[in-house]
């Protein structure tokens, strides 16, 4: 039977405005655990994280915001997600702004690489999130994970040492992009990074571009850590996110994912990121997230025959 925990991340010091301290009550309120049990799959909830105080770190910096309380998260929830990648759950990390993946995104990788597998990334937002910490000009770190994992320079103050265990460029996948910085766009054409904006998904179908990524996860034998990012979805039909941007994918679109992501059988450990339910509309955006992730869970209509890559 496969084993969930839950694990709270209720970070907020990444985004630029506040509410996703709320986002883990928000998942409980609606019901996640109940509904995972319901898919007969048991279910640990293991509590909120803790922030390490990470007192070495500068407090104010001129640039990036909230720098100390960052690495403090970063520290507390990489060591959380490399422990719980050694043991037999999955885990779910209810967010929190999507500066958490600094650390669970690190902790798998460190897992990843002391098994001698290589660690892919399924990155479902509308924006890239690779910014460095030279390149952020808003200076809220939610905009900088996927250049730390990718082990980009300058991001040492966060574990306060080398992160020496980066994903390989090569095993990112970056899907409903429609907000990307100049340097970003850069950064993601030197480095190689399969990214598809909301221009391939209309021209291509969501499923044609998900599947050779996964067909390559499933070659190398990686594992896959699914961060999935409020603002993937329309903010239509998601309203309860900071950072809103017109022209997200569609209910079905967000569902399909989630179900060949299950039918896969691939993923190792999920982010779900950047709820804010101080802006949610009687809590649709985070009933929206529960039954998302029901659907990357085996939630289905009919039976269907198991895909196999
Ligand atoms: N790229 C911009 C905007 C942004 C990134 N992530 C969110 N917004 N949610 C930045 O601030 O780095
Ligand atoms: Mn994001
Ligand atoms: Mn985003």
């Amino acid at each position: 039977m496969t084993q969930i925990a839950l694990v709270g991340a209720p970070v907020e010091a990444g985004a630029g405005r506040r509410g996703c301290l709320m986002g883990p009550a928000a998942y409980r309120t609606a019901g996640l655990q109940e509904e995972l049990e319901a898919l007969g799959l048991a279910v640990e909830d293991h509590g909120d994280v803790v922030p390490d105080q990470a007192l070495d770190v500068p407090d104010a910096d001129p640039k990036l915001k909230n720098l100390r309380a960052v690495a403090g998260w970063t520290r507390a929830l990489y060591r959380k997600a490399r422990a719980l990648a050694a043991g037999p759950q999955m885990p779910i990390y209810m967010g929190g702004d999507h500066a958490l993946a600094l650390g669970t995104l690190a902790g798998h990788a460190a897992h990843a690489a002391g098994a001698g597998r290589p660690q892919f990334v399924l990155w479902l937002d509308a924006h890239s999130d690779i910014n460095t910490f030279e390149s952020t000009v808003s200076g809220n770190l939610h905009g900088t994970p996927v250049a730390f994992a990718c082990g980009l320079p300058g991001f040492d103050v966060l574990l306060g040492e080398k992160l020496d265990t980066p994903v390989s460029p090569g095993n990112l996948c970056l899907l409903g992009l429609r907000s990307v910085d100049p340097p970003e766009r850069a950064l993601i054409r030197e480095l190689g990074i399969t990214a598809h904006d909301m221009r391939a998904i209309d021209e291509n179908g969501i499923a044609r571009l998900l599947e050779p990524f996964l067909e390559r996860c499933a070659r190398a034998n990686g594992f896959l850590h699914v961060s999935l990012d409020v603002d993937f979805i329309d903010p239509d039909i998601a309203p309860a996110v900071g950072t809103t941007v017109p022209g997200g994918v569609t209910f079905r679109e967000a569902h399909l994912v989630m179900e060949m992501l299950h039918d896969s059988g691939l993923v190792t450990s999920l982010d779900l990121v950047e709820l804010n339910p101080f802006l949610d509309d009687r809590g649709r955006t985070a009933r929206l997230m529960v039954d998302l992730t029901a659907s990357l869970f085996g939630r289905r209509v009919m039976d269907r025959p198991t895909r196999s890559y």
